[in-house]
C-alpha cells in the first residue's frame, strides 16, 4: 500500500470526477494522517449532495427493557433479567413516558431499540406499537433494529417477512441502524454470538427495504476490528445501497468502553480517528444520502466538528438517551431543540427540521 501524497491526489481527482472509490483507496484514506485534506474531501462530497441543510429532529428515545438475551461484550445497557438495573416497562409505562415527551409541541419522533426481553412474546411488541399509533397519531415511529426483527422471527416462529409487515401494519415506518456492529461473522462471533449473525442483519434490511420500509445503517468501530474490517463493511453496505436503495442514514458508533466487559481491554477512540472514520465513510458510501453525527457518542463539539467532515445529520433532542451513557458518554442525556439549532448555526449551516423519513418540516 502506497501512503505518499500521491496517493490522496490520485482520490482526490476521482472525488472530484464523481467516481467510486476502492477498497484500496478506503485503506489508503486511513492510513494517511493527512486529516485535514481527508475532511476536506469528504466535505466536497456532503455539499454535493445535501448542499448546506443539517437534519435534525424532534424525538424521543424509548428503551422498553435493558434485560437481554445478547450480552454482547460491547454492550453497557443490556442485562440479565435479575440483574438489579433491570427494568421492563408496561404499557402504562410507555403510554405515561411518551405522554410526558408530548408535551414538546414539537415531538414528532419515536425512536425506540431495546434489549432482547428473555419471555416478552412479539405479540407484545405489536401491541406497544398499536398503542403507540391509536394514542399519539402525529407521531413518527421508527422503531427495532434487525438485530431485534430477527429475535422476533425466532420467538414467533414467523419469517422476516411477516414480522416486518405486522409491525409496519401494526405502524412502524422506519428502522434504526443499530445491530450491524461489524458486519463480519469472525467479530460478532467473539463479540455478539448469540444474536443476529451479518447476513441475517443484512436479510432483515433487503427484505424491509422490499415492503418500503427505509432503514438506517451502522458501524461500532474502535474495538477489536481491523481497519480492512473497517473498509470491508462499508463496502457492505454500499454494496446493498445499491440492491434495495432502503438506507436513508449511515451512522457511526465510536465504542464507548466504560462498564462493558471489553472496556477492559480497549481504550475509548481518538477524536482523530473519529472525524478520520467519519470522513472515509462519507467517501465511501457514495449512494447513502445521509451520514450522522451523532452527538451523544461524539460530544457536543465534535460533533460540530463532525459536520465539517462529511456528516450532514446530528440526530434528536433525544429525552433521555441510556445506550451510550450506561456506556460512559461524556455528554448531555438531552438536547432541546434551540440547543440543536444554535449548535447548527453555528457551524454556519442550515438547520432543517424533519420526521423519521426526512422530509422537511421546517428550516432555520
Ligand atoms: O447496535 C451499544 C451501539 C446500537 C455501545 O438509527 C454502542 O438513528 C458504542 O441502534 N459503544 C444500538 N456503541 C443503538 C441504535 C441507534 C442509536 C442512535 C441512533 C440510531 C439511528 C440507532 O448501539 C448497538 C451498538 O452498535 N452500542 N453499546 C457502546 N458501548
Amino acid at each position: 500500500m502506497v501512503t505518499n501524497l500521491n496517493t490522496l491526489d490520485l482520490i482526490e481527482a476521482k472525488v472530484l470526477k464523481g467516481e467510486r472509490l476502492s477498497k484500496e483507496d478506503g485503506l489508503n484514506l486511513f492510513a494517511s494522517n493527512d486529516l485535514a485534506r481527508i475532511g476536506y474531501l469528504a466535505d466536497l462530497v456532503r455539499k454535493r449532495i445535501s448542499g448546506d441543510y443539517v437534519y435534525y429532529n424532534v424525538n424521543c428515545h424509548l428503551n422498553l427493557t435493558n434485560m437481554c438475551t445478547a450480552l454482547c461484550d460491547f454492550c453497557a445497557f443490556g442485562c440479565e433479567e435479575t440483574d438489579k438495573r433491570a427494568y421492563a416497562m408496561t404499557m402504562d409505562d410507555i403510554r405515561a413516558k411518551v405522554k410526558r415527551a408530548c408535551l414538546d409541541p414539537n415531538m414528532k419522533n419515536l425512536h425506540i431499540v431495546s434489549g432482547l426481553h428473555p419471555h416478552w412474546p412479539f405479540s407484545y411488541y405489536v401491541d406497544v406499537i398499536k398503542m403507540l399509533k391509536k394514542e399519539f397519531p402525529q407521531l413518527h415511529l421508527k422503531g427495532f433494529t434487525g438485530v431485534e426483527i430477527t429475535h422476533f422471527a425466532k420467538i414467533s416462529g414467523k419469517s422476516i417477512r411477516e414480522v416486518l409487515q405486522e409491525l409496519k401494519d401494526a405502524g412502524i415506518e422506519a428502522m434504526p441502524g443499530g445491530g450491524a456492529e461489524i458486519l463480519n461473522d469472525r467479530i460478532r462471533n467473539k463479540l455478539c454470538p448469540n444474536k443476529a449473525t451479518a447476513s441475517e442483519w443484512l436479510e432483515v434490511s433487503r427484505v424491509a427495504h422490499s415492503l418500503g420500509i427505509k432503514t438506517n445503517a451502522s458501524m461500532l468501530y474502535g474495538h477489536i476490528e481491523t481497519i480492512e474490517e473497517r473498509v470491508d463493511h462499508l463496502i457492505t453496505l454500499r454494496n446493498l445501497q445499491d440492491e434495495t436503495g432502503g438506507i436513508q442514514t449511515f451512522i457511526c458508533f465510536p465504542f464507548h468502553p466504560a462498564n462493558t466487559k471489553l472496556g477492559q481491554s480497549v481504550q475509548r477512540t481518538s477524536v482523530w480517528d473519529d472525524l478520520k472514520t467519519m470522513a472515509i465513510c462519507r467517501l465511501m458510501l457514495d449512494n447513502i444520502h445521509n451520514i450522522k453525527a451523532y452527538w451523544v457518542m461524539l460530544t457536543l463539539p465534535i460533533a460540530q466538528l463532525a459536520l465539517g467532515f462529511g456528516a450532514n445529520d446530528i440526530d434528536g433532542t433525544i429525552s433521555e438517551e441510556k445506550i451510550m451513557h450506561d456506556a460512559g458518554a461524556n455528554s448531555p442525556k438531552a438536547l432541546t431543540r434551540d440547543n440543536l439549532i444554535t449548535l447548527i448555526k453555528q457551524t454556519g449551516r442550515i438547520p432543517a427540521e424533519c420526521d423519521c423519513n426526512f422530509n422537511i418540516i421546517r428550516t432555520f
